[in-house]
């Protein structure tokens, strides 16, 4: 029987977009996933390689999981790691751009809001939004005066019901924007996500990972 001693190494990953992305790249290193999360209820996901193994994990919960070593690697959006990096400093080392799950991080208002108007004169703006860390360095850096209110999701509702006058949310497509009569009004930073790595395991286990880090770094290069 195979004992759990015997999986070497832990990926963590979020289902969806990121997962869909990944698999191409798990596939030019030859491994195969063995389930489909969207289908499955299973968090742990084995792979055609008996050394590997997935977590299947919210978004945001990536870089916990593997900061604290209960995955030797994750991969996460720029976005998530930015706003992880804000209350653990340098706790992940995040050694490649896998150029996945592209998107852009902007700030957007109701089509009949004057932004640039608004900056002009000074106005203190009311900016909803998860990406708090982000929000509050980008308008500093502008000299523009925020109130930052905290949302966990559907950030295109706030400025329709009066809660913010801006949000900062990320875009792909624009849709999303477009169906709630918002436009994008700044480009804050292009995302992509990247390959993390718990630092004790890069230390203590650098040569079980590092193949799996090769074939990502050629794979997404
Ligand atoms: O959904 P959940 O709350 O669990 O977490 P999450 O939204 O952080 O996770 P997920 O899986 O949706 O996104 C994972 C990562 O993918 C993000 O951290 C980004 O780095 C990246 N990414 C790329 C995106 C998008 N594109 C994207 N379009 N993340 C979210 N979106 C949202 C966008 O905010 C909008 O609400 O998808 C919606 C549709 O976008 P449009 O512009 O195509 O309409
Ligand atoms: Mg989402």
């Amino acid at each position: 029987m195979k004992e759990s001693s015997d999986i070497q190494i832990t990926l963590a990953l979020s289902k969806g977009r990121i997962f869909e992305e990944t698999m191409p790249l798990l596939a030019e290193a030859g491994i195969q996933v063995m389930e489909n999360p969207e289908k499955s209820r299973k968090l742990i996901i084995p792979t055609s390689s008996p050394n590997l193994r997935l977590l299947i994990l919210r978004a945001s919960d990536v870089p916990t999981y593997v900061q604290y070593g209960a995955a030797d690697l994750g991969i996460a959006g720029k976005d998530v790691l930015i706003e992880h990096s804000a209350q653990h400093p340098g706790s992940l080392y995040q050694p490649i751009d896998l150029n996945i799950a592209k998107c852009k991080l902007s700030v957007a208002v109701r089509k009949d809001f004057n932004y640039v108007n608004a900056v002009k004169q000074g106005a203190r703006l009311r900016v909803a939004t998860k990406y708090v860390k982000l929000t509050r360095e980008y308008f500093a850096t502008k000299g523009v005066y925020v109130d930052i209110i905290k949302l966990y999701g559907s950030m295109e509702l706030a400025p329709l019901v009066g809660l913010a006058d801006a949000i900062v949310d990320v875009v792909s497509t624009g849709d999303t924007l477009r169906v709630n009569g918002l436009v994008p009004v700044e480009d804050i930073m292009q995302i992509s996500s990247r390959l993390v790595v718990n630092r004790a395991s890069l230390k203590n286990r650098g040569d079980k990972l590092k193949p799996l880090m090769d074939a990502f770094y050629k794979a997404s290069n």
